[in-house]
């Protein structure tokens, strides 16, 4: 039994031993868990701090673009208002251009003088130019080089206003008004109809007797008393009386 006590007690002291040591062990843990806490709550206050600096340098560049921004656009607005002037004189320069270009227009006009056509001539209001038929027949081409062998050139009608005049005096005119056709100084070369000796061409709306221009070898032009005089396109090399005018 005294053996048996004497294990006992052994065993005891090195329980408490061991207990000892664990308790020695957790107060180590404890302390070791405590400085790192502590550390931990350090380095969190000091992002912290970093965090709310860097906001503040943020919010103040912010707030400095803004200023920037506003300053840029009170140039803009400025260079608005001055472009929108300029403009606006501008506008009032040309209008007064216009005006004045207008106004020579109609003096132009109203000084120009109605030339007086001799006895054989009629004179083309429209163009202010004398025009005098011929009652010869011939081909196109030589009614053209009879006109300027005078010294005037195969009559042309360049304005719509120019040609519903012609096509009235053939109708009304007693001297004009006889039952053929009459040549004009138009001819179509590369397929565009242009008055000869002229850079315009015949007009969209030019006064076209019914189904005319026809045949596609019918390259001048006369006016066709069978059509109420209209305008038609006829060969070059047919004969017709011809209309020349007289050159300023
Ligand atoms: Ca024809």
């Amino acid at each position: 039994m005294a053996e048996v006590e004497l294990a006992l007690n052994d065993l005891e002291t090195q329980q408490r031993r061991q207990e000892a040591r664990i308790m020695t062990s957790i107060d180590s843990l404890n302390n070791t868990v405590k400085a790192n806490m502590a550390e931990v709550e350090l380095m969190v206050t000091d992002l912290e701090t970093q965090q709310s600096q860097q906001v503040t340098r943020i919010m103040t560049s912010v707030s400095s673009l803004n200023n920037t921004v506003k300053v840029n656009m009170a140039e803009v607005e400025l260079a608005l208002t001055e472009l929108e002037t300029q403009q606006s004189r501008q506008e009032a320069r040309i209008m007064t251009s216009v005006n004045s270009l207008s106004n020579t227009v109609e003096q132009h006009h109203a000084q120009e003088v109605p030339i007086s056509c001799p006895n054989s001539y009629v004179r083309n209001p429209y163009s202010n130019t004398c025009i005098g038929l011929i009652s010869q027949s011939k081909s196109w081409e030589d009614a053209k080089n009879y006109c300027e062998n005078r010294g005037e050139y195969l009559a042309t009608f360049e304005t719509l206003e120019s040609i519903f005049w012609f096509v009235n005096l053939r109708k009304t005119h007693s001297g004009w008004s006889f039952d053929s056709e009459v040549w004009m100084g138009a001819q179509k070369i590369n397929d565009v109809w242009k008055w000869q000796g002229k850079s315009t061409g015949l007009a969209d709306t030019l006064y076209w007797a019914t189904e005319e221009p026809n045949d596609s070898d019918e390259y001048c032009l006369t006016t066709f008393p069978s059509r109420g005089y209209q305008i038609n396109n006829s060969k070059c090399t047919n004969d017709h009386r011809f209309v020349c005018e007289k050159l300023d």
